[in-house]
């Protein structure tokens, strides 16, 4: 895995540097889940293909921006879930995004995933490693290289409640709970980039992040396995928890398409624990 880690920090430099190369405004295609694809997306997507056949290990790679899967060297042993720039409606914007990747082992299902990285293009350029069974660690961009911070390690509870999807299709025991926590004093942190926001909660040791289902799109938004599992595996590792709407981890998801969704919380314990109160799965 560590020639995946390698290839993914020069992936993202270069990503870092398309983003600041200044393209922006849409394409005139859309992806799979019929979003319309930025100029700057399909260009990522190019750039982590593009490095990913030199790797080995790599055995195929899927794209949050494609339909199928993508063969690359037969005799590797993992396959390469990822979102190559999420955020699409912010960047434009120049709030920070970022890249996501799930690396899977024999099947791609939450139980299989061996690592995930996560990079977040922001002020600064920095990237979150997590290996199954041990603690994520932070790597920031200094001077050409990736250089360590620290391992990540979630509190108890946590001040920060961001909290996705349009509310006026939220269902009435989601609005109780995003507003208890208002009344207990936690403060609304949410930029609509995925990356930047669960990396916030992450790295100020608690709180919540919830995409949940809602009364147009039951099953959520955020993609399972380029998205949900990977931060999960984060969330999870870092002693804090990730579960869906009926309390079950997100690591014990199943998708049956590549491209599912599902109802998300990542956060401190003390909060995941309150959405399980809130949605009667205790
Ligand atoms: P985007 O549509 O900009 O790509 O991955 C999807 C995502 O962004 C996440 O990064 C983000 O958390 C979420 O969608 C934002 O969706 P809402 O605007 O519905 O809250």
């Amino acid at each position: 895995m560590e020639k995946i880690f390698k290839k993914i920090e020069e992936i993202a430099v270069d990503i870092d540097n398309a983003i600041k190369a200044g393209e922006s405004g849409y394409s005139d295609s859309s992806n799979q889940t019929g979003d319309v694809q930025l100029k700057l997306d399909i260009l990522s997507d190019k750039i982590i293909e593009e490095h990913f056949k030199s790797v080995d290990s790599v055995q195929a790679i899927i794209s949050e921006e494609k339909e199928d899967k993508m063969p690359m060297n037969e005799s590797g042993e993992y396959i390469v879930c990822y979102d190559p720039l999420d955020g699409s409606s912010i960047v434009d914007y120049n709030l920070s995004v970022g890249s996501i990747f799930g690396i899977y082992k024999g099947g791609l299902n939450g139980e299989n995933i061996v690592a995930s990285v996560y990079v977040v293009y922001g002020p600064r350029v920095e990237m979150v490693v997590t290996i199954k069974g041990s603690k994520p660690i932070l790597y920031r961009y200094i001077n050409g290289s990736f250089v360590k911070q620290k391992e990540i390690t979630m509190q108890e509870s946590g001040k920060i409640n961001a909290s996705g999807a349009t509310q006026k299709y939220w269902y009435p025991h989601h609005k109780a709970l995003i507003e208890s926590l208002f009344q207990e004093g936690y403060r609304l942190r949410y930029s609509g980039g995925m990356v930047p926001d669960l990396h916030q909660v992450l790295l100020k040791g608690g709180g919540l992040f919830s995409y949940p289902g809602t009364v147009d799109k039951p099953k959520g938004k955020l993609r399972d396995l380029f998205e949900v599992i990977p931060f999960a595996l984060a969330f999870i590792e870092s002693g804090g928890d990730a579960i869906d709407d009926k309390g079950v981890s997100l690591l014990e998801l199943k998708p049956s398409h590549l491209h599912d969704t599902s109802p998300c919380f990542f956060g401190s314990n003390k909060e995941i624990k309150q959405v399980k109160e809130a949605y009667g799965v205790e």
